[in-house]
């Protein structure tokens, strides 16, 4: 990790490594259909759908807000496990010692899918990073700063990159500004998913 908390990773999966890494994902959607989450409180529903794999999942509705929780919102089974090579990636990229808790699955596909600035502040371990994984579609990234009114930067993420988020950079403000359509063949059906490796618990 460098003195400004994050790190990128570039083409970190190559081509087959990442096709490879779609099939294990649609194995999970199978089991845990994508859902669209919505605002809390005004109930506004995402622009992105999500689902998650691991002991936990990320999700959020109008009456409960943000949480964690270990079961599909719609299904209210247990997620599917953390797939293997993800553990790997996660010991490769952070070393860190306790294991990901949660592999949060975002796809972009159909009308101006994007993602607010926020920050991630429902884990518990802060000191743990944040690992995410680029596939399909570029990716148009807006990183800034702790404050919502500091300066940001665009960066682009391309489908096979890898960027670890964590020390002073661990809740800095973030988010999707677009997708750039069919800018990667990797997806059959286009779009983009962007996997997210977190610890949550201490
Ligand atoms: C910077 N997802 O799910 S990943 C999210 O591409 C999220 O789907 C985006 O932001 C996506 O919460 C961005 C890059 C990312 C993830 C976590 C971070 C950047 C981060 C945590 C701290 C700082
Ligand atoms: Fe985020």
């Amino acid at each position: 990790m460098n003195i400004h908390g994050f790190d990128f990773h570039t083409g970190y999966l190559d081509r087959k490594a990442q096709e490879e890494l779609v099939d294990c994902l649609r194995q999970i959607v199978q089991k845990a259909p994508f859902f669209r989450p919505q605002m809390p409180r005004t109930g506004k529903p995402f622009s992105v759908e999500m689902t998650s794999a691991g002991p936990l999942g990320w999700v959020c509705d109008k009456r409960n807000g943000y949480r964690y929780q270990n079961f599909h919102p719609a299904t209210e089974n247990p997620w599917p496990p953390m797939p293997g090579v993800l553990l790997s990636v996660w010991q490769d990229l952070t070393g860190y010692d306790k294991l990901p808790e949660c592999c949060l699955i975002n796809l972009y596909r159909g009308e101006k899918p994007k993602m607010g600035l926020h920050r991630d502040q429902d884990e518990h371990d802060l000191d743990a990073p944040v690992v995410s994984i680029s596939l399909g579609d570029t990716a148009v990234f807006r990183m800034g700063g702790k404050n919502r009114s500091d300066p940001t930067r665009s960066i682009k993420l391309n489908s096979g990159d890898a960027v670890t988020f964590g020390g002073d950079a661990r809740l800095n403000y973030h988010g999707i500004d677009r997708i750039i359509t069919n800018s990667s063949t990797l997806l059959r059906e286009g779009g983009r998913i962007n996997l997210t490796l977190r610890r949550v618990n201490l």
